[in-house]
């Protein structure tokens, strides 16, 4: 089935009865979330919009207060493009809980999660989105799978990145299935984590979907994970600790 035939399009005419414009009821949702993206977010949304350019989607900014202005400048560049939408969030509550907010306010049945800084690419999108029609409930963009990889990355970061996948896949037989269970980036239709309550801060949002979302078929997409635009990252030491603690929950099944 081709987007374009499954495309519901909500047409508002006005009282001329001239079609004016036309809002095209969104297929796809991207939820971003930022912090300090302010020098990232302009490229960032010109990359999707040429990348989506024919998709109707919309792209959902979960900013917590950023001091840089992220947010503002988001809601500036929707009044060119008129498909982007900002949540602001009171205090930096986390990447986690982020992802969530963004879920509950997508409009569509497909849901992407992606970051600001470009370590995504947007072209790889419309594959994604390809994949999803073909019917996959889940499709994950994958540095470990054949034709991914990272770009700019030292030994060290590879080999901490390797091994937190590596010990996901030892003590949570349900990430076994997949090369990449720890990526950041990846689309899922709406109606598997209709359910889902995020358990924590944390930043691996696809780990807790791949045990406790009802998806039913996945896909992996290789693509190469990028070094970021501008500015830093913001995975603090906490945050990693988070990750192991996240692990033992889910070991332990004190998850429900
Ligand atoms: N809303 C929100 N976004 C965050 C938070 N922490 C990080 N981000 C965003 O989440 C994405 C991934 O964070 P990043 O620092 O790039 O992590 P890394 O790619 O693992 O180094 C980026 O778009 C960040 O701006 C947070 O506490 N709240
Ligand atoms: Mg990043």
């Amino acid at each position: 089935m081709g987007y374009v035939s499954s495309c519901n399009a909500a047409k508002s005419v006005i009282s001329s009865g001239k079609l004016a414009f036309e809002v095209l009821t969104p297929r796809l949702s991207l939820i971003v979330p930022t912090y300090n993206e302010a020098e990232n977010i302009k490229e960032f949304i010109v990359r999707v919009e040429y990348a989506l350019n024919g998709i109707p989607f919309e792209i959902i900014i979960v900013d917590d207060s950023s001091p840089d202005g992220t947010a503002n400048l988001a809601k500036k560049l929707n009044r060119k493009y008129g498909n982007i939408k900002v949540l602001e969030r009171l205090g930096k509550l986390g990447l986690g809980s982020a992802v969530f907010d963004g879920f509950k306010m997508a409009k569509s049945d497909v849901l992407a999660v992606l970051d600001a800084d470009l370590q995504h690419p947007p072209e790889l999108l419309p594959k994604m989105y390809g994949k999803m029609l073909e019917g996959y409930g889940l499709v994950i963009a994958s540095r470990y799978v054949d034709g991914g990889g990272v770009e700019g990355w030292s030994f060290m970061r590879k080999i901490v990145s390797l091994g937190a996948t590596k010990l996901a896949h030892l003590l949570i037989p349900e990430t076994r299935m997949v090369n990449d269970p720890m990526s950041g980036f990846f689309m899922v239709r709406k109606e598997f984590i209709r359910e889902f309550k995020p358990s924590s801060r944390g930043f691996k949002i696809l780990l807790e979907i791949l045990v406790k979302g009802k998806y039913d078929s996945v896909v992996e997409v290789p693509y190469t994970f990028q070094p970021r635009l501008n500015g830093e990252s913001k995975l603090s030491m906490g945050e990693s600790l988070g990750y192991l603690l996240l692990l033992a929950k889910i070991r332990l099944k004190l998850l429900k």
